[in-house]
């Protein structure tokens, strides 16, 4: 009863065109300073109808009871962890503007710049508020991993991407939607979103902004999270734009292939006489060359009309 009371009230609610979806797990120290700092920002200058959704991913601190005690914050609960980019799908899926703005709960985005990013949004699908200098957790460990990442999708995409994964950033809520269920459930659902709007043309601009020093602890894992960034280079391949990786490797493998094959002609003076290695060459180039192909064809025939 009171679930459909809620229901009733929110849809006789004016319709937000902005929603903000936060993420949060155990942010306790951090998340109420980024709440205020966000209502700040879109009542000062933007005046437009925005909504707050945080996502509590489960937290075990007080970061659900500090979200619910804001006022105009809807709170949605993950009944235990699911991940950050799990929380952020979700998110999406509540939100009712068409724009959706999206920050993280740890004080590290100038959240005051969010009329900036709905500024520039104008002229875009997506605005990505580009980090002048980025001093995460274990820098040492990820800068050289988002580097790789930055420089891959960089090349699949022929764009140059001077942040791909920034938690802060605004875009369209109906170009997101129909990315929903190829997005991961971990950190890179935000360089995935990214890769998907670049690699099917809509517009990504950047902003550049500041980033402060993270309030609280951060639950970035070493070994998950390499991991999870080795998917992404995987799925990042073979989702967007598969040919552009197979097709070099293919020319690469057949050329070394045919090289070889010369070299075995003028040695042995006998095209009945072709050795394993150079047979596994022009094979492994057939093969891989298909595989690509097969690839190519499923991301054309999944993939929705041009924007
Ligand atoms: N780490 C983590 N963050 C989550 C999770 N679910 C939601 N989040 C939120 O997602 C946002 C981004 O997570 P962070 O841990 O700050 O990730 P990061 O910015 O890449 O890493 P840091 O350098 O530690 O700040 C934060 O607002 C988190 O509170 C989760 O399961 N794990
Ligand atoms: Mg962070």
């Amino acid at each position: 009863m009171a679930e459909r009371m809620a229901e009733i009230s929110s849809q006789s609610e004016p319709k937000p065109r902005v929603s903000v979806v936060v993420p949060a797990y155990n942010e306790e120290a951090a998340i109420g300073d980024d709440l205020a700092a966000i209502r700040r920002a879109l009542e000062g200058d933007a005046c437009v109808p925005y909504e707050i959704i945080v996502v509590d991913d489960g937290s075990t601190d007080r970061t659900g009871a500090i979200a619910s005690a804001c006022e105009g914050v809807r709170v949605i609960r993950h009944a235990h962890n699911l991940g950050t980019g799990a929380a952020r799908t979700t998110g999406v899926r509540a939100a009712r503007g068409d724009v959706i703005v999206m920050t993280d709960a740890d004080g590290t985005y100038p959240n005051h710049d969010i009329p900036k990013l709905l500024a520039a949004l104008a002229d875009a699908d997506m605005v990505v508020g580009a980090r002048r200098r980025e001093a995460g957790t274990l820098p040492w460990l990820r800068a050289p991993a988002k580097w790789f990442i930055r420089m891959l999708a960089s090349f699949l995409t022929n764009t140059h991407i001077p942040d791909l994964n920034s938690g802060f950033r605004a875009f369209k809520r109906d170009v997101a939607l129909r990315y929903l269920n190829i997005l991961p459930t971990t950190h890179s659902w935000v360089s995935t979103i990214t890769l998907a709007f670049l690699s099917d043309g809509y517009t990504v601009t950047y902003v550049p902004i500041d980033y402060y020093p993270r309030k609280g602890r951060s639950s970035f894992h070493p070994i998950t999270d390499t991991y999870n960034y080795i998917t992404l280079v995987v799925r990042s391949i073979m989702y967007f734009n598969p040919l552009k990786v197979f097709l070099p490797v293919t020319g690469l493998l057949l050329l070394v292939g045919i090289i070889k094959f010369i070299r075995d002609l003028l040695v042995y003076g006998s095209v009945f006489y072709i050795p394993g290695i150079t047979l596994l060459l022009l094979f492994m180039a057939v093969q891989v060359g298909a595989l690509g192909l097969l690839a190519d064809l499923i991301v054309r025939r999944t993939k929705g009309p041009p924007p």
